[in-house]
């Protein structure tokens, strides 16, 4: 069917283990849908386990317990390029390789265009700024990603997504400071982006979980409460705190 990107957790566990020994449950009894097309926020303190579950649903780590399912297959049947292939990250420090712009952004998707490189870095508002720059899309990025600034990275990879057209996104928005100008950019390209998608963001702007069809609350491993930003003020539990500081 043409609507994708269903995702399913189930009674998930998981423990990171040191030395063959696991440390007690990292995550535990987490259970969510997350609809086609819809913005999932994952809040909670630092260690609550946010990254630990978006890493899960790319099967970077595999849950001790319960099942994760996209579009109605459990994952752990998918072949993990293939899993991946249907998900694109839009990262803090965003995955550069020391190659040209052009490659950088077509690593979403091998077989495009200089066309279709140039129309996704429009939508992603990566395209001003990179034929501002000495050799345009053919400028050399080292592997540090030298020469251009963390928010033009995430136009980059913002771009390489709208190239990819995965159905799943992960996104972990900045915390570090990013200028206005950059940072209305990024909202922008991330809007075009998200359109249709099922999105994951581990948010740290109020916007971003306001506006979240579902949010997760995590809390040391636990997912505590779940629902729109309305349902969880009017719980007075634990998220109402959170909001209200
Ligand atoms: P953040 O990014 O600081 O807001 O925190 P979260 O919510 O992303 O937390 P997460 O998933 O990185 O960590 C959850 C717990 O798991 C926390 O107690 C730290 C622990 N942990 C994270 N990564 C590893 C790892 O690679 N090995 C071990 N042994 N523990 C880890
Ligand atoms: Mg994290």
């Amino acid at each position: 069917s043409s609507v994708r990107g269903e995702v399913v957790f189930s009674d998930v566990y998981f423990s990171y283990e040191e030395n063959g020994n696991e440390v007690g449950d990292t995550l535990e009894e987490i259970s969510f849908t997350a609809n086609p097309g819809e913005t999932i926020a994952l809040v909670g303190p630092t260690g609550a386990g946010k990254t630990t579950l978006i890493q899960l649903l790319s099967r970077f780590y595999e849950p001790s317990r319960g099942t994760i399912t996209v579009d109605g297959r459990d994952i752990r049947t998918i072949r993990r390029d293939s899993l991946r292939s249907q998900m694109a990250f839009v990262l803090q420090e965003s995955f550069l390789f020391q190659g040209t712009i052009r490659d950088n952004i077509r690593f979403g998707r091998l077989d495009a265009t200089d066309a279709e490189v140039e129309e996704a870095a429009k939508l992603a508002n990566a395209h001003s700024f990179i034929v501002r720059m000495p050799g345009g899309y053919d400028k050399v990025l080292g592997a540090d990603g030298g020469g251009i600034s963390q928010g033009q990275r995430q136009l980059l990879a913002i771009a390489r997504a709208i190239l990819a057209d995965p159905s799943i996104l992960v996104l972990d928005e900045a915390t570090s400071s990013i200028d206005t100008v950059t940072e209305i950019k990024i909202q922008e390209g991330l809007q075009w982006l998200m359109q249709g998608r099922t999105s994951f963001v581990i948010a740290h702007r109020l916007n971003t979980i306001r506006q979240a069809d579902k949010i997760l609350v995590l809390k040391e491993g636990r997912l505590i409460e779940q629902g729109s930003h309305e349902e969880l003020l009017r719980r007075h539990g634990f998220y109402h705190s959170l909001y209200h500081g």
